[in-house]
């Protein structure tokens, strides 16, 4: 491919306009939000950079498709379009919508999950492995080492660790463990892809074992983007292909399609069984909708249909994956510690090093979004030891190795003049870090306790 910088291959058709506050302003806000950039008014934040899940840009042609909408309540055309979609590109047979990546996980979690079982994983991520806890099963970790060490520069921190299956089905037995979960694009090791060789070896091991693999795709294309740039064989191949390749190694997948398929809402379980189909559409109609619809509406499915095709675009995932590349270098140039290598949909800096002083039970990440917050109104989010939550059974604080602070980047929205100004601001917080105090919770929901917890300084 020619050599040339990352611009993006669109150009700008509306703009939302962005409230300026002071400092003053944040610093009531902020509190007001109990130090929970969650609990933030989005009218209070300058730079978004909180998550990259249903916040994109939108083409002109998904926007022409929401007036495609066939709200039929059985049967509509959007369906059959997105379903047909999914199968061509992605390679899944049967879909089955729901409102967003969660309501999959339910389905899946439900149908596949005994009590008592064990689901291993690279990685968990907060709703997943909730909905697999709430179906009876225990979470295993199976990552390679590499990706609890924010500085390990492994080019695959995402793969999967054979040894540790290994000792999983020796201590358990195949028969208690009902799938194995495998994420493309790890969110919770900083956006790290897998290869496509671990992949390969997966299928492998689990046609041996006899065990599902299920896919979370929500972030595929950014993974096959990563092994077109960095793994032998696949620098001609294109995203589409390697994208289709990865999810045809697996039997069924969750999406949250808010991610790499660019709409503001949506999801799907797909499969290639048919059994497994049937007893998802007997469960869909309960939780979210009829099995043409799920949890969407038919404009939604529509924009999804388009989105599908334009998030496996070499062009669209060079500028993406390259935006987060300018952030992430810049911050590096700075000398700000950040989670090497670079991920695929956000930078994440490592708030143990940053503010060293404040021990992980007084959540130096959280501390630092807010910090980043107050500085400029750039809303990041915290994904460490508050993200990570109790053990079910010990209710003891799961304490991860990494505590880091994400700043995500939505799909098609911020410019590099955004993104210069949020390493600014994230320098100058630098500047003062000592002077930054640790949190304890004034109110600590029982699960998901991230999303609506909330703080107050320790003095
Ligand atoms: N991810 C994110 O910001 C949004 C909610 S959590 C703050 O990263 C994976 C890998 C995800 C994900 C959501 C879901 C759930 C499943 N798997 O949010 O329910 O990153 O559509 O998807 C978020 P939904």
């Amino acid at each position: 491919m020619e050599k040339r910088s990352w611009a993006e291959p669109y150009k700008i058709k509306m703009v939302e306009l962005l409230k300026i506050t002071t400092i003053e302003e944040r610093k009531n806000a902020i509190k007001e939000a109990g130090f929970n950039t969650f609990l933030l008014k989005s009218d209070d934040v300058y730079i978004d950079l909180l998550t990259d899940s249903g916040c994109g840009a939108m083409s002109d042609k998904q926007w022409a498709a929401i007036m495609l909408g066939d709200e039929s309540y059985a049967g509509s055309r959007n369906f059959y379009h997105m379903r047909d979609t999914i199968s061509e590109y992605y390679s899944y047979k049967y879909t089955v919508p729901t409102h967003q990546g969660r309501g999959a996980e339910n389905i899946l979690s439900q149908i596949l999950i005994k009590e008592g079982d064990y689901v291993p994983g690279n990685m968990y991520f907060t709703t997943t492995r909730l909905h697999q806890e709430l179906a009876g099963a225990t979470f295993v970790d199976v990552i390679i080492d590499e990706a609890h060490d924010a500085s390990s520069e492994h080019p695959f921190k995402g793969n999967i660790d054979f040894n540790k299956l290994d000792k999983l089905v020796e201590e358990v037995g195949v028969e208690r463990i009902p799938y194995i979960c495998v994420a493309t694009c790890v969110n919770m090791a900083g956006g790290q892809p897998l290869s496509m060789e671990n992949m390969i070896q997966l299928r492998d091991w689990s046609n041996w074992h006899n065990i599902k693999v299920v896919h979370d795709m929500t972030r595929v294309a950014e993974n096959a983007y990563f092994i077109q740039q960095r793994e032998e064989g696949y620098g001609d191949a294109t995203v589409k292909e390697i994208v289709y390749k990865l999810c045809s190694l697996t039997d069924a997948a969750t999406m949250s399609s808010k991610k790499d398929a660019m709409v503001n809402i949506g999801g799907f379980l797909a499969m290639n069984d048919q059994e497994f189909y049937d007893k998802a559409c007997g469960l869909v109609v309960i939780y979210e909708g009829l099995h043409t619809y799920g949890g969407m509406a038919g404009r939604d499915m529509e924009a999804l249909a388009v989105g599908i095709k334009e998030s496996v675009q070499d062009d669209h995932m060079r500028a993406r994956v390259g935006q987060i590349e300018y952030l992430g270098q810049k911050l590096l140039d700075a000398g700000v510690p950040i989670v090497k290598p670079i991920g695929g949909h956000a930078v994440f800096l490592d708030a143990r090093k940053i503010l060293g002083h404040i021990p992980q039970e007084q959540y130096p990440a959280q501390a630092l979004a807010s910090a980043i917050y107050v500085e400029s109104g750039v809303r990041s989010m915290e994904r460490g030891i508050i993200s990570a939550g109790r053990n079910k059974e010990t209710g003891e604080n799961y304490q991860p190795r990494l505590e880091l602070v994400r700043l995500t980047i939505p799909r098609r929205v911020y410019t590099q003049a955004h993104m210069d100004v949020t390493v600014e601001s994230v320098v100058q917080v630098m500047q003062h870090a000592n002077q930054i105090k640790g949190l304890k919770f004034t109110y600590e929901p029982e699960v998901l306790r991230f999303f609506m917890g909330k703080f107050e300084e320790v003095e």
